[in-house]
């Protein structure tokens, strides 16, 4: 090396070529920086999947970069001297490689960007933090888009008119300035529940490969009482397996994508949702490529209208507005609790084992694949937390435990913003509260349960059926003058008393019942 090298910090969630802390790296003169610490894999107990994912990721992503001539530093969590945290592990690297300056992309969450800043204070050198441009929207636009004409916050936002100002931006299904078809959204043509007769289409698997299969024994030795099975271990780790697989999305998946987007089936986890939330999150797929992918087939007939914008709304309107909320209202947000929801997560979220058929299979899939799909954790888990009146906090470290495309910025605004309406309306225009007639109209779980979803009241009864009228009744004050409510609320205002009793009672007994243990 001739000169000083410029030391480049890149995150577990950073692991691509595009990433603003790479776009003008030096292969003869830089060192790239990657660390696997003992604080990030235990900041929450990370399911062990989860763990193996990313590290084998990185540890591929490294792998690539020196084959193509970059000299990486990579410091792996068993190597002499680890020091544990991104703090002391950067300062290591400063002081061995004595670079004439860090450059970094901003980490994606706030606990860590506060961190940055810290060691910008601590590090003898300049520490460079660059925006993320792998998100469509900068934090500037976002703000710029959510700010009112007074230059006030607003009380609510809503995805939706977000959604079309970046269809515009990006011009992603828009012919001459107008959308695709001539509707915005179709979302209300995506919610058909399963025919007996759709095949399912199945997924490639991508064998664990020796690098894989080293973590795999590392996270098992390592990480034991985390949650999740390890195995089996399918999903790609690698750029190039990454792309194949969103081929195979977009030729197999995409074109039922829309139709069953809402629906749930017994031992069918995947169904037509694109599995691609933990490879666009860690960077080992762009956003904006999926996009364009989708939008192709689509022009070339290749798939349905509904299911191309419905896919490229969750990209571009849900993701995008998800996060801009995240740093809009961070700090602050992760304690937001406007239900004034106290109760303990009960001890089934860990083992699966409760008569609720629908969370048992959502839980036990969570368990053995760290993912559940949209449907499932919003109108069964979140559904559930919603109406038993769990406090915010341990549902969203459950959240971002369980899931290997959870990281803080994504899964908090969608815990306590859409699943718990725990922010008042803020980022939903009312709760997504739903008795057991939903979940049996979208699925099969009910076949199997212990429980009746025909039952209102009693001991045999769906849980979520007097839960629904109890999570009105208990939270009337804050509900009734929602708008969007006022079908419903007007329902229970006319209810005889002795029907509310029986929801009282019943209510009682279940929180009082063994379903409702801690752990
Ligand atoms: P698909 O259904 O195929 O959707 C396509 C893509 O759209 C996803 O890959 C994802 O990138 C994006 N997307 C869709 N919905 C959302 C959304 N609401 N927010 C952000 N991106 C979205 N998503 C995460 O990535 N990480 C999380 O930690 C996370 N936690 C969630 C917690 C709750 C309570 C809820 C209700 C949703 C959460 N989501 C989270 C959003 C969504 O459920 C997942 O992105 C999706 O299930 C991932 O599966 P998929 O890739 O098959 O998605
Ligand atoms: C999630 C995670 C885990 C479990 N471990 C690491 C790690 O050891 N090293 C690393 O660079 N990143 C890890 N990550 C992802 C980080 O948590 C993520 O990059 C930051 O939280 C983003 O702010
Ligand atoms: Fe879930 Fe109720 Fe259906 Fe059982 S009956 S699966 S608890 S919705």
């Amino acid at each position: 090396m001739s000169e000083q090298p410029v030391l480049r910090f890149v995150l577990g969630d950073q692991l691509s070529r595009q990433v603003s802390s790479l776009a003008d790296a030096d292969p003869q003169n830089d060192v790239i920086f990657m660390a696997e610490v003992m604080d990030e894999a235990t900041s929450v107990r990370h399911h062990k999947k989860k763990i193996v994912f990313l590290f084998s990721a990185m540890r591929h992503f490294a792998e690539e970069l020196r084959k193509d001539g970059y000299t990486v530093d990579y410091l792996a969590l068993d190597a002499k001297n680890n020091p544990g945290d991104f703090g002391g592990a950067l300062k290591r690297a400063v002081e061995q490689h004595s670079p004439c300056r860090v450059v970094m992309t901003e980490p994606s969450e706030w606990r860590v960007l506060q961190a940055a800043h810290d060691w910008r204070e601590e590090l003898d050198v300049d520490l460079d933090i660059r925006a993320d441009g792998r998100f469509l929207a900068s934090h500037e636009d976002f703000v710029s888009w959510a700010t009112d004409k007074d230059g006030g916050q607003p009380k609510t936002l809503r995805m939706e008119y977000f959604y079309r100002e970046m269809r515009r931006r990006t011009g992603y299904l828009m012919n001459d300035g107008e959308p695709a078809g001539g509707e915005w959204n179709y979302d209300s043509e995506n919610r058909k529940a399963l025919p007996d007769d759709v095949d399912i289409p199945v997924r490639p698997r991508f064998e664990p490969d020796e690098v894989t299969t080293k973590v795999m024994d590392l996270v098992a030795e390592r990480f034991p009482k985390h949650f999740g099975d390890i195995e089996p271990f399918d999903y790609p780790v690698t750029r190039a397996d990454a792309v194949s697989y969103l081929e195979w999305f977009i030729d197999e998946a995409l074109p039922g994508f829309g139709d069953w987007q809402d629906a749930m089936h017994e031992g069918e986890p995947l169904l037509f949702h694109s599995h691609l939330s933990a490879l666009i999150n860690c960077g080992l797929l762009e956003p904006r490529e999926c996009c364009e992918r989708a939008e192709k087939a689509y022009r070339k007939g290749d798939a349905p209208l509904n299911a191309v914008e419905g896919f490229i709304r969750q990209i571009i309107g849900w993701r995008e507005f998800i996060r801009g909320v995240y740093w809009l209202k961070m700090p602050d947000y992760a304690d937001v609790n406007a239900l004034s929801a106290r109760r303990s997560l009960p001890a089934f979220f860990w083992t699966g084992d409760t008569g609720m058929n629908c969370l048992a299979q959502s839980i036990s899939e969570t368990r053995t694949n760290a993912y559940a799909h949209h449907i499932q954790r919003l109108m069964v888990i979140g559904n559930f937390c919603l109406l038993a009146g769990i406090d915010p906090r341990e549902v969203q470290e459950w959240f971002l435990i369980v899931y290997f495309d959870a990281y803080e910025w994504v899964e908090m605004p969608n815990v306590v913003g859409m699943a718990l309406f725990a922010d008042g309306g803020f980022l939903a225009s009312k709760p997504y509260a739903a008795s057991g007639s939903y979940i049996n109209k979208m699925s099969n779980y009910c076949g199997s349960c212990r429980y009746s979803v025909k039952e209102k009241s009693g001991e045999n009864a769906c849980p979520f059926n007097y839960l629904y009228w109890n999570f009105l009744k208990e939270n009337q004050k804050l509900l009734k003058s929602n708008h969007r409510m006022g079908l419903i609320m007007g329902q229970l205002g006319k209810m005889s008393d002795g029907k509310l009793k029986a929801v009282d009672e019943d209510a009682k007994r279940f929180f009082e019942s063994d379903e409702m243990k801690g752990y």
